[in-house]
């Protein structure tokens, strides 16, 4: 005689969906295989409306360049640091938590933290931080295509990176919301870069890879609350703003504490202001 079938939960078959619960935001299963196969994923409306609200006034303090001392950790990613804060079109403020320490431990961090260690394990922690605000009508504010890894040192051994970006507004095409492009990381290898316009690093922070034509992209369009996280090997980028409003972004990385550790050592920390003493994309680019 068979046993009888024992009786199934009302949700057994359910699919357990990636969700938020407090500080934490739980992925599911088909998410973290999904951002592993892409190099990036997307959680919509992480935030709430008023934990959004109450980052920006911090966040608009930097973004219309109140916070003094910076150096070149307040630049424009697609112009020149010899510049006018005035003149910017994509205002790049790094690592905001050092000029204002208050930003530590802010909800934004929590969940993000919670996000890396789930992708990544347990050692993850906040690497850096970064605001990105895109000007209305500035078809110029495009951040170039290119690999996060191009932008660190190369001789790191452990490169495991989640970086995280909450969008402060909502985050569309029209606004140049970041692009990815599928499935590019999984060779886990540099591309080459080059510095963007003249050629000159000391002139400008930023760096470009060509793209062949028919390369497919993937815009990733969310709403205000929302969080994007990308791998350090995925080539991504984003478009000029043409629209009539703001697009503001919150970055977060999470790197290993080995690799935080020895980056640190050798005098890495992701400010502009670093004294450049370790080998970088550009050294591999020059001599190829
Ligand atoms: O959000 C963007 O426009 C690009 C940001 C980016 O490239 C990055 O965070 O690595």
């Amino acid at each position: 005689m068979s046993a009888a079938a024992a009786p199934q939960p009302a949700n057994a078959s359910a699919t357990v969906l990636s969700r938020r619960i407090g500080d934490d935001y739980r992925i599911s299963a088909a998410d973290k295989a999904a951002y592993h196969a892409q190099g990036y994923i997307r959680f919509l409306n992480v935030l709430t409306e008023a934990e959004v609200a109450a980052i920006e006034q911090v966040y608009d303090r930097f973004a219309t360049g109140q916070i003094p001392g910076m150096g070149r950790d307040l630049c424009d990613m697609s112009g020149t640091y010899k510049d006018e804060f005035k003149n910017f079109a994509l205002i790049n403020a790094m690592l905001p938590r050092r000029y204002m320490p208050s930003l530590q431990g802010n909800i934004y961090e929590r969940l993000s933290q919670s996000i890396a260690r789930q992708l990544y394990g347990e050692d993850m922690d906040y690497d850096y931080d970064q605001f990105l605000s895109k000007k209305p009508g500035k078809a110029r504010a495009a951040f170039a295509m290119h690999q996060d890894m191009g932008y660190w040192p190369v001789n790191t051994p452990d490169t495991r990176t989640a970086t995280c970006s909450l969008a402060i507004t909502e985050s569309v095409r029209a606004n140049g919301c970041i692009a990815f492009v599928p499935g590019s990381q999984k060779a886990a290898k540099l591309v080459p870069h080059r510095p963007k316009g003249k050629g000159d690093r000391s002139e400008s922070h930023t760096l470009e890879i060509d793209l062949p034509p028919d390369t497919p992209i993937e815009h990733v369009e969310v709403p205000r609350g929302s969080i994007t996280v990308h791998d350090e090997w995925v080539v991504h980028g984003s478009g000029g703003n043409t629209s009539d409003k703001w697009r503001k972004t919150y970055v977060i990385a999470y790197r290993s504490r080995a690799t935080i550790a020895y980056e640190r050592s050798i005098g890495f920390t992701h400010s502009h202001n670093d004294t450049v003493n370790w080998k970088t994309a550009l050294d591999l680019y020059q001599t190829a």
